[in-house]
């Protein structure tokens, strides 16, 4: 029984300990001042928010890298906050919407998820993997490796420990993939991971790739969807400020309708909007992806366009 109207949980997390640019932890308080909220609870939403998460508890002054993994000890306290955070609203019935911050808090809000929902799957949107492992990691980024911490693969990490490796490969896929390092087009040949690069949207167009990728993790459309949308996925064009651009990416309205075809299936149980940095760019670049952050979220939670 799911109670209406339903509610999503805000879980707000101004973080940027996964890579080394600063003010992407300010995404989330630009995402909560464009009026997200509000036009949340325009589409029916009952809106949950008591402000961003601070992680006061969280202590890692002396965080010294870990073979070249940076922050660890940060990344990987306020990663298991996330999941608890996460964890706690899905517990609820409530839908979180996890607003960053860099991609490493979807370690968190994917073990969140998987905690109450053992059958979801995710639909990763971004131009990179993020599943490197400490063995693959050029940059010691941790935004660049959430997913192999996810399925368990690599040499574990002792900090990190706290991440069960409850996802399994069959039941993740990409779309929007075009820098990807070269080990990690290894681990995902190897695990045989479903991924859908701009490469593919350009061949079959976006319809059809969104079908093949709930074909290959949801068949028979009854698993519960976390879809974790990197803003980097799409063209600088179109979000210009995010950390690490890639031309060549998603166009507004590709982004879009992956949001509102996983609307659709009406399977949705989490949402992250990641890697929105306010500091990057002009100020009308940041209003225009600030805004693009805003939609997306709400093409995921029911917009249409008639
Ligand atoms: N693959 C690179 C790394 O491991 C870049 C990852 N950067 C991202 N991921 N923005 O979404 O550092
Ligand atoms: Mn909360
Ligand atoms: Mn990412
Ligand atoms: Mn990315």
């Amino acid at each position: 029984f799911i109670p209406e109207p339903r509610t999503v949980a805000i879980v707000g997390c101004p973080f940027s300990g996964g890579q080394p640019k600063l003010g992407v932890d300010q995404g989330p308080i630009h995402l909560v001042e464009a009026g997200l909220i509000g036009q949340l609870e325009e589409l029916g939403w009952k809106v949950k928010f008591d402000g961003h998460h601070q992680f006061e508890e969280i202590n890692a002054a002396a965080d010294p890298p870990i073979g070249i993994l940076k922050n660890p000890r940060l990344v990987s306290r306020v990663t298991e906050a996330v999941a608890k955070a996460v964890g706690a609203h899905a517990a609820q019935g409530e839908l979180p919407l996890t607003l960053g911050g860099d991609h490493s808090l979807a370690m968190g809000t994917i073990s969140g998820t998987l905690m109450k929902y053992s059958d979801a799957c995710v639909v990763w949107i971004d131009a990179h993997a993020d599943i490197n492992t400490v063995e693959t990691t050029g940059s010691g980024n941790i935004h660049g490796m959430p997913v192999s911490f996810l399925l368990g693969i690599g040499s574990k990490v002792e900090e990190f420990s706290w991440v069960k490796p409850l996802l399994k490969a069959d039941r993740l896929v990409y779309i929007g993939l075009r820098d990807i390092d070269a080990g990690e087009k290894k681990i995902l040949r190897d695990n045989n991971i479903k991924a859908f690069s701009m490469h593919e949207v350009d061949k079959y167009g976006i319809g059809k790739v969104v079908d093949m990728a709930l074909d290959h993790v949801n068949p028979n459309r009854d698993r519960p969807i976390h879809l974790s949308f990197d803003v980097d996925a799409l063209d600088p064009t179109v979000a210009p400020s995010t950390g690490t651009p890639v031309r060549g990416g998603l166009t507004f309205r590709e982004g879009h309708y992956i949001c509102e075809a996983i609307s659709e299936t009406g399977l949705l149980v989490a949402l992250d909007i990641m890697e929105v940095n306010p500091s990057l760019a002009d100020p009308a670049s940041v209003q225009q992806t600030v805004a693009v952050g805003c939609s997306l979220a709400r093409s995921a939670l029911g917009e249409t366009l008639l």
